[in-house]
């Protein structure tokens, strides 16, 4: 009966593959079913092995680790609860398109459904959120056998990595006989890798394709054409292209700081609070939209697109049929790849002389930018900290190389309403595919993983959910360049917006929604070994973050949610004034 050393010889196997198509990172956690999966992975010269104790937190990390490098991660753990935990990351990982490789042990057949310790029904334990699931097995390692681990190292790396049209998580159950652990030295390998290191199974990349003709063709029947550019993640020359289309339609660019191209001249930062004001969001009227990335998070913005004239042409990129539309206003979803497509239709536009590089459409917007840039930085100040100064000191000052994550509810709305358009704007990252709070420090620790200096700037409930995922700093020689930039408004700040308070709900409201969690960051900071300071001004967090990336720390800023929102409103009062 095949058993320890055979598992070994077919995990290796299977390893092997998944680095020479391209994986270079692995999160494992502790168990004893696991073993012979993390030897495998541990041991294997061409990966880095990360540990988690907590496999939550080692989905999230791992999470952010595939963002920033672009590249699969591999997750490991052991049976039972412990794959369970994987499971907020994995619905992350589905729904943002990120692709990751979830390597479940698992008890053998023949201890299923009898009683056996650490034993649940792995069978699809993901349900839709996968990509691909996929068994193991148990196989004697035989040429044949060890050829075929080989071929599904590929599949699988290539299915995490869009082969199924859309990147996204695999699961491979891998059930495991005892003797998990083998005297090395292993047998020989009975199928060794192709030569030169290349993978088993290639999948060459095929040339993409192209909406280009569309493109070009609305643009020429259409004067007022506008670009809305959201989060995408994966393509990281796409922020130069949509410039270079926006500047050939003569496009405003109403672009989230999740798209990255929220720097050149055509960019409008100040949107969402443009579009507040009726008055504006009815005179700019488009003829044409066209939108790449995720829908932004900007209410106006969904609620002005969603209540333009349904004549008004709207088209978005959507290549891997995500279909992102809540509101119904599409007329077409383009199938091209954005990149090809965008770069081609704005070489066809100049070559036929349409470069409309500046009118008075952009024009409009870009004034009306600027009055709303003046507005806001009048009402918010420069000196001492509120929400608005802190996301806007962030995105103004961390260097240009650094990775920003940032976490759902207020920070991701502030950073969208408040950052300026910069020229070297740093990439932002952010777990929106679901938008929730949990795994946020995980993802962030992940996304510095990769060598990168990362900010995370979030709010204290947020942080009071997740920090244990701190606890791997204890364990990590190396010290993740990580400045953790809290907003502490002592709870959820953002239900302070909605209408769920009221007087007569007071008291449910605070224990129930708000939620302040009464934990003290300089606690939490010393628990984890981060070094912390408070900060009061935005000279302070500019001076702070500029200073290039030492190991991880705290910047602790203290706000208040009342006085939040009434800011809030002045800030879009004094917007509407301006125009
Ligand atoms: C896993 C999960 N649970 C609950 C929520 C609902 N939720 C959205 S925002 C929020 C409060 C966040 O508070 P905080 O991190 O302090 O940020 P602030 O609202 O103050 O900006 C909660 C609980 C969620 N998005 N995700």
């Amino acid at each position: 009966m095949p058993a320890g050393p055979d598992s070994h010889l077919l995990l290796r196997a299977f390893v092997d593959e998944l680095v020479r198509c391209g994986v270079t990172d692995a999160v494992t956690s502790p168990g004893s079913r696991s073993t012979p999966v993390v030897l495998a992975l541990a041991r294997e010269p061409g990966l880095r092995a990360h540990s988690h104790v907590d496999e939550r937190a080692a989905g999230f990390f791992a999470l952010g680790l595939a963002k920033a490098t672009r590249r699969p991660v591999v997750l490991a753990c052991t049976s039972g609860t412990a794959a369970a935990e994987y499971l907020p990351a994995v619905i992350e990982a589905h729904e943002a398109g990120v692709p990751l490789i979830v390597l479940t042990a698992d008890r053998p057949p023949e201890l299923r459904d009898s009683g056996a310790g650490q034993t649940i029904d792995q069978v699809k334990l993901y349900g839709s959120a996968v990509r691909w699931y996929v068994d193991f097995g148990i196989h004697e390692a035989t040429p044949t056998a060890v050829r075929w681990a080989r071929a599904l190292g590929c599949r699988v790396a290539w299915t995490a990595l869009g082969a199924a049209g859309r990147p996204g998580p695999v699961q491979v159950d891998v059930p495991l006989r005892e003797p998990l652990v083998v005297a090395p030295p292993l047998p020989a390998d009975p199928q060794p890798g192709r030569p030169g290191g290349a993978p088993w199974l290639a999948r060459p990349a095929a040339a993409p394709a192209s909406s280009a003709g569309t493109l070009s063709a609305a643009v020429i029947d259409h004067e007022r054409v506008i670009v809305v550019a959201g989060r995408s993640e994966r393509d990281p020359h796409l922020p130069d292209v949509i410039e270079a289309f926006a500047d050939a339609a003569g496009a405003p660019l109403l672009a989230d700081t999740l798209s990255r191209a929220r720097r050149s001249p055509n960019a409008i930062a100040h949107y969402d609070a443009l579009l507040r004001d009726p008055r504006f969001a009815g005179a700019q009227q488009p003829d044409l939209v066209l939108r790449v990335g995720d829908l932004p998070t900007s209410k106006p913005l969904r609620a002005w697109l969603a209540g333009l004239d349904p004549a008004i042409p709207q088209l978005a990129f959507d290549p891997e049929a995500v279909w992102h539309d809540p509101d119904a206003t599409l007329h077409a979803a383009l199938s091209g790849d954005p990149g090809a497509s965008l770069l081609a239709a704005a070489a066809d536009l100049a070559e036929r002389g349409v470069a409309r590089e500046s009118g008075e459409w952009l024009d409009a917007w870009r004034a009306a930018d600027a009055a709303a840039a003046g507005a806001i930085a009048a009402t918010i100040g420069d000196d001492a900290l509120n929400e608005p100064l802190v996301a806007a000191t962030v995105a103004a000052a961390l260097p240009a190389e650094a990775t920003l994550f940032v976490a759902s509810s207020m920070p991701v709305r502030d950073l969208e309403t408040f950052a300026a358009v910069r020229e070297d704007a740093p990439r932002v990252l952010c777990n929106r595919g679901a938008n929730g709070i949990d795994g946020t420090v995980a993802s962030a620790l992940g996304v510095a993983a990769s060598g990168t200096p990362t900010a995370l700037l979030i709010g204290d409930v947020a942080l009071a959910y997740d920090h244990s995922a701190l606890g791997a700093l204890r364990r990590d020689r190396a010290g993740a360049p990580l400045t953790i930039v809290l907003v502490d408004n002592a709870g959820g700040g953002i239900f302070d917006f909605l209408p769920v308070g009221g007087p007569d709900q007071a008291d449910v409201y605070e224990e129930h929604v708000a939620t302040p969690t009464g934990l003290e960051p300089e606690r939490i900071a010393a628990l984890y070994g981060l070094a912390y300071a408070p900060v009061t001004r935005a000279g302070e967090l500019r001076e702070a973050l500029g200073a290039g990336a030492p190991g991880p720390r705290l910047l602790h800023v203290r706000t208040d949610r009342a006085a939040n929102v009434t800011l809030h409103r002045r800030v879009w009062a004094a917007v509407a004034d301006a125009l």
